[in-house]
């Protein structure tokens, strides 16, 4: 299997002569792709007003990843969670002194607080250098291919150009985001939303190579999974066991397990492996192998880990346009943590 990296649209380099036909298409195209998030974000945005960006946040990324190693899963997942929900706009980084911005969702009471810490620091680095310029929606795109690559996953070329959304509120969030426990169908459904394809989701899953799951999320596959087996049959019968010795019933929920236990520090294709083998932590997880219609894609990748690598590498470039305010839209906040800043 091939997978080829997007390119970006370059709308501005026609030379062909300007009739009002032509013309009328190219505001045509521009309106289809702008709503479509797509051609308005590219990889040299900052070029001229803050050419250094991708070094700044880097090394901010960096120092921050050598202190703490959740930097890593939780800058990852906090950049999945402001796409899913009013797009890639920096919205979920949002504070409100009542407690009902994005982040105070229920689904948030989970996104570590070194994914917060790491935009914080990359655009206090940021701004210092080129302040007034850069989007924090930007910053998380950067900081969020860059974790990666400090896991040992592949890089990529990131696009740029988001603005800082004006809205960010907990009601938003109910629907947006994918539960554990759900199905092939449901799952392809909620991405198909974002315009990520099965092969998209299949890859962005990949991300469980990293990370922690408290124990309250899989619970239920342990201990009262159905009428006729308290443990789901399709768990690895070791790794059953494995899990309900670290998650004894009723245990802290604020115990939190790795979801990749053969590899959990490494981005790698170890997570399909585990697939294949019952490894799979989540249900929305395990039915990606057990499904016939997901199972190609997770042997190959299990596989082949330059397919996973680049189908990771385009799906996120994919995630990354989702929802994005672009141009005049939007802002771009001093504070990411204050809308109005
Ligand atoms: C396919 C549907 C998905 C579901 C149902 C799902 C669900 C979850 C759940 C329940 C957790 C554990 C949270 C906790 O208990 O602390 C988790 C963790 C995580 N997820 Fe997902 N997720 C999905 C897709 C993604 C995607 C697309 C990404 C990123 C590209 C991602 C990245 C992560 C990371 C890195 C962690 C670990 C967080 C940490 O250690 O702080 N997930 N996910
Ligand atoms: C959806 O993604 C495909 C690439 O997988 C891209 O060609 C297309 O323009 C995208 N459409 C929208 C509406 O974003
Ligand atoms: C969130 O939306 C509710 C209405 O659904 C509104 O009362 C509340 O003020 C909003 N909060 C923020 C922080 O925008
Ligand atoms: C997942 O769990 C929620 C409640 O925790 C429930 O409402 C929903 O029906 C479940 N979905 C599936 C596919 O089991
Ligand atoms: C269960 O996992 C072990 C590794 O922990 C593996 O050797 C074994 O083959 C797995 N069993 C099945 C049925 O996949
Ligand atoms: C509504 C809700 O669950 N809010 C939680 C969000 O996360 C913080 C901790 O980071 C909790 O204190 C809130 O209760």
């Amino acid at each position: 299997m091939g997978y080829s990296r997007s390119t970006s649209f370059n709308g501005n380099s026609t030379t062909a002569p300007a009739s009002i036909t032509m013309i009328a298409v190219l505001i045509i195209a521009v309106g289809i792709s702008s709503a479509a998030g797509q051609g308005l974000l590219r990889e040299n945005f900052y070029a001229g007003s803050c050419p250094n960006v991708e070094a700044i946040v880097q090394q901010a990324v960096a120092t921050k990843a050598s202190q703490q190693f959740t930097t890593i899963p939780a800058t990852l997942r906090l950049f999945f969670h402001d796409c899913f929900v009013t797009g890639c706009d920096a919205s979920v980084m949002v504070a409100s002194p009542n407690g009902d911005a994005e982040k105070d969702a229920s689904d948030n009471l989970s996104l570590a607080g070194d994914g917060f810490d790491t935009i914080v620091r990359s655009k206090t680095a940021v701004e210092a250098i080129c302040p007034g310029v850069v989007s924090c929606a930007d910053i998380m795109a950067i900081a969020a291919r860059d974790v990666v690559a400090l896991a040992g996953g592949p890089s990529f070329a990131v696009e740029l150009g988001r603005r800082d959304g004006m809205v960010s509120n907990a009601s938003l969030v109910a629907g947006n985001l994918p539960e554990p426990n759900m199905t092939l169908p449901e799952l392809n459904a909620i991405f198909a939303r974002h315009n990520l394809t099965q092969l998209d989701m299949i890859a962005l899953s990949g991300a469980h190579t990293l990370g922690f799951s408290h124990c309250d999320r899989f619970a239920n596959r342990l201990y009262s999974f159905s009428k006729t087996s308290t443990v789901d049959p399709s768990l690895n019968a070791t790794y059953a066991r494995q899990l309900m010795n670290a998650c004894p019933q009723n245990v802290d929920p604020s115990i939190a397990i790795d979801m990749d236990p053969t590899t959990p520090r490494a981005f790698d294709n170890v997570y399909y492996q585990n697939l294949v083998e019952g490894m799979g932590l989540f249900t929305s997880d395990e039915v990606l192998y057990s499904n016939p219609r997901s199972q190609p894609t997770v042997l190959d990748f299990a596989r082949n880990a330059g397919d996973f690598n680049g189908a990771f590498s385009f799906a996120m470039r994919k995630l990354g346009r989702v929802g994005v305010k672009t141009g005049s839209q939007g802002s771009i906040r001093s504070d990411c943590t204050n809308i109005n800043s």
